[in-house]
């Protein structure tokens, strides 16, 4: 058997972590070594960059910093836990990885696709995800959930038309690459989104498995 990575995605207050959560329990019921992670972070090192990422600043971060500093996470986080995981076999579950460059860094901050793009393979070489769980629901849903959290960190301050972007360059690639991409209705509740999960689960166990 070999490792399988999974990633979940999705704007704001999506509910990805929650669901996370639940997917790894349902496959840990089959037996299977799960690895909860997530990004920007994963390892303590890049926490580190996650906060210099999240954190409200008086001083302007340059897109092309932002879009470095994910980056430098990623490559941390792949070498200390994602590769290691994927090569004893075990399920990865991320929530946020590459896909969400594409949408916040290039759908949200507008940056050339092509240059994310040179960095995907810089860091990554050809690991790609090999489902990617989209958890897609209205921007102002999404907001009022991250609102209800309290303090909103640096992306969150964010205006309506950045998650618009966001929200639809998620939808564009889930639409161009079928094979990887799930798209779930995330504004349903709670009990119901994991109904679609329990639906999709015959197919992962078959991608793990086969
Ligand atoms: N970022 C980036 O710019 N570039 C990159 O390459 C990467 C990331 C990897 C941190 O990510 C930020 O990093 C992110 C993009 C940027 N932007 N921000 N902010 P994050 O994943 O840690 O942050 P987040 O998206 O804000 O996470 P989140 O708001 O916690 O969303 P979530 O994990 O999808 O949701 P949740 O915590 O599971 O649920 C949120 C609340 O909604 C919670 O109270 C739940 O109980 C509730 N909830 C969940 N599902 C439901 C349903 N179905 N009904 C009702 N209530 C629900």
């Amino acid at each position: 058997m070999s490792g399988l990575f999974i990633t979940l995605e999705g704007p704001e207050g999506a509910g990805k972590s929650t669901n996370r959560e639940y997917l790894a329990e349902r496959l840990r019921e089959q037996g299977l070594n799960v690895v909860l992670t997530r990004e920007p972070g994963g390892t303590p090192l890049a926490e580190r960059i996650r906060e210099l990422l999240l954190a409200p600043s008086e001083e302007n971060m340059a897109s092309d910093t932002e879009l470095l500093l994910v980056f430098a996470a990623r490559a941390q986080h792949l070498a200390q836990v994602i590769r290691p995981a994927l090569a004893r076999g075990d399920v990865v579950l991320c929530d946020r990885f590459t896909d969400a460059t594409y949408a916040y860094q290039g759908g949200g901050r507008g940056l050339d696709e092509s240059r994310i793009a040179l960095l995907e393979s810089f860091v990554q070489g050809a690991l790609r995800p090999s489902l990617t769980l989209v958890f897609d629901l209205p921007v102002e849903v999404g907001l009022a959930r991250a609102a209800a959290r309290g303090k909103l960190d640096r992306f969150e301050q964010e205006g309506r038309a950045f998650f618009e972007a966001v929200r639809a360059t998620y939808l564009r690639h889930a639409a161009a690459e079928a094979e990887r991409y799930r798209v779930l209705d995330a504004a349903q509740t709670l009990s119901d989104v994991q109904h679609a999960i329990d639906g999709l689960l015959p197919e992962i166990l078959e991608r793990i498995r086969g």
